[in-house]
């Protein structure tokens, strides 16, 4: 976690040469915090910006200007104007896309060729994707009998929730910030954006985007905080909230949820993952451990949909534990801005410590450890950085708590299997229902096994292919609610039914 400073603090680093300032972004002001945390780069460990903490009166502002902004130009905009402004959105991001790379390699120290090709291609995507939604939504209507003889025609029209809180983690911050955002808009509402502590750039430099396109001024406010008794408590506990859309663990989502509840607000959550694939025996072997690399590995493990528990058919079992193997130990750690770099540090120290913890639990419980497992020396001033070794374990079952809690890093555990009952069952053996995916040449199998995983997403040989108009979400501690599409447009308004009679 980002180390606390003073407000003087914030003073102090105005003059060069200081990290960048962050400040929070109120009614289309940079507005000061009431004191000054520190973010640093996971890279190296070196400060990058000192980020002014909002306190009470600066989330009661931003809220205040966003119900404000409702009532002004943007409240009357037509659909049509609101999708050319988001589109207009989309074409800024891509024109400023340098700068947005820039703002989340420097935050998560990911390599650069994964910022811009999934976080900020996915940030215009989203923008295009919520504008073509909306423009082509349709509402219910229906022409009534009753059996006295009285005819009516019943129409719904969809109105904005209100003000909503958008609070976001720092794994993918700006593709999971727009991905809620977006639809937040096209649906009409103004928005208060509580971004991850650990990664504050590229939410305010995308508020600066927005205006720049043309977006009224309190339609979006960004504040700046970490959660629990800071600025994310204050947002979700703040009366002015009419409905909040939250990524992040499950025990956040848990605490947001008694936080609105006295007021009986709208949620909708996207939460943690402990996802299972299946591989069986029949599938393109080369196909699927590529596969499966990519999705134990891709953002140092942490995307909420990783794989963290592999279900192999027996007979292929020592052929997958080699390939996979092979393919961790051949990740390239490294500097972000080289282009063979293919894996980062992870996010902080602290969730490192908490990663290294389930690497020490599962060594206790019996894992045998087929790659990585430890901390790298990498040399090149990177030792002071967050990194940890792509990491593949063996010998573990659905008893183990390794098997059962989230880790979120770069960690994936193999296990065999007999049957494809066996395989269904281990795999739904979890509180958790991100996300499943299954390998195998069978199609019909494919499409069995596929629709019996208790989750929200359920991929046939291949992981992380999002068209953005199909429901997203989990079921257990994954998540309440889907959104994407239509799902998304369900939650971001209220219909209001009207009956006339004819
Ligand atoms: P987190 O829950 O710790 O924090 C997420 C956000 O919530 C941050 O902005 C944080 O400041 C804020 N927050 C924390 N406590 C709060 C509180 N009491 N009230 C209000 N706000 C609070 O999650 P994280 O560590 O940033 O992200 C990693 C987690 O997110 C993992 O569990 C991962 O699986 C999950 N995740 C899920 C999805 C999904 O789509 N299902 C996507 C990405 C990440
Ligand atoms: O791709 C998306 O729309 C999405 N919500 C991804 C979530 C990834 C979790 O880390």
């Amino acid at each position: 976690m980002p180390t606390q400073t003073t407000t003087s603090a914030v003073a102090a680093t105005a003059a060069p040469p200081a990290p960048t300032r962050l400040r929070n972004f109120i009614a289309g002001e940079p507005v000061d915090g009431v004191r000054g945390f520190d973010k640093t780069n996971p890279v190296d460990g070196s400060l990058i910006a000192v980020v002014h903490e909002a306190g009470v009166d600066e989330v009661d502002r931003a809220v205040a200007a966003a119900r404000a902004a409702l009532e002004g130009p943007w409240g009357r905009m037509t659909v049509l104007e609101r999708t050319r402004l988001l589109r207009r959105v989309a074409d800024v991001i891509d024109r400023r896309a340098d700068e947005l790379v820039a703002a989340e390699v420097g935050d998560t120290g990911k390599p650069e060729t994964l910022a811009r090709d999934l976080d900020v291609a996915r940030a215009s995507a989203n923008f295009r994707a919520a504008a073509d939604t909306v423009a082509s939504a349709g509402l219910d209507s229906f022409l009534t009998e009753m059996p006295d003889g009285r005819r009516a025609l019943n129409y719904a029209v969809r109105k904005p929730l209100g003000v909503v809180a958008v609070i976001v983690p720092w794994n993918l911050p700006l593709l999971l910030l727009t991905w809620k955002l977006a639809p937040a808009l096209a649906a009409g509402n103004t928005v208060v954006v509580k971004p991850s502590e650990e990664t504050p750039s590229s939410a305010t430099l995308l508020a600066e985007i927005l205006m720049e396109a043309g977006v009224p001024a309190g339609v979006v406010n960004v504040v700046h905080g970490f959660g629990s008794r800071s600025a994310g408590e204050l947002l979700t506990t703040h009366p002015g909230i009419d409905g909040v859309t939250f990524t992040g663990e499950s025990s956040t989502g848990s605490a947001i949820m008694r936080a609105v509840a006295p007021r009986v607000r709208p949620v909708s959550f996207e939460l943690g993952g402990k996802n299972a694939a299946v591989v069986f025996a029949d599938a393109d072997l080369d196909a699927a451990i590529a596969g499966l690399a990519r999705s134990s590995y891709l953002n140092t493990g942490q995307v909420c949909l990783c794989t963290e528990r592999i279900y192999v058919e027996r007979a292929i079992f020592d052929d997958v534990a080699a390939g996979l193997a092979e393919q961790a130990g051949r990740l390239r750690l490294g500097r972000p801005e080289d282009p063979a770099t293919t894996t980062g540090p992870l996010i902080s120290q602290a969730h490192r410590d908490k990663v290294l913890g389930y690497f020490a639990l599962a060594r206790e419980e019996g894992a045998t450890v087929l790659a990585g497992g430890g901390v790298p020396t990498l040399g090149d001033g990177l030792d002071g950085g967050s990194w940890i070794e792509p990491t593949l374990w063996t010998g573990l079952d659905n008893t183990h708590r390794t098997m059962r809690e989230e880790v979120f890093g770069p960690v994936t555990s193999l296990v065999p299997f007999d049957t494809e009952e066996q395989a269904i069952a281990l795999a739904n053996d979890t509180d958790y229902g991100l996300a499943a995916v299954t390998w195998t040449s069978d199609l019909t199998r494919g499409h069995r096994v596929a629709q019996r995983m208790r989750v929200g997403m359920s991929w046939v040989n291949t992981w992380y292919l999002r068209d953005l108009r199909s429901p997203f979400g989990g079921v257990g501690l994954s998540g309440v609610g889907r959104e994407g599409g239509r799902h998304s447009l369900e939650f971001y308004t209220e219909p209001t039914n009207v009956c006339v009679q004819l």
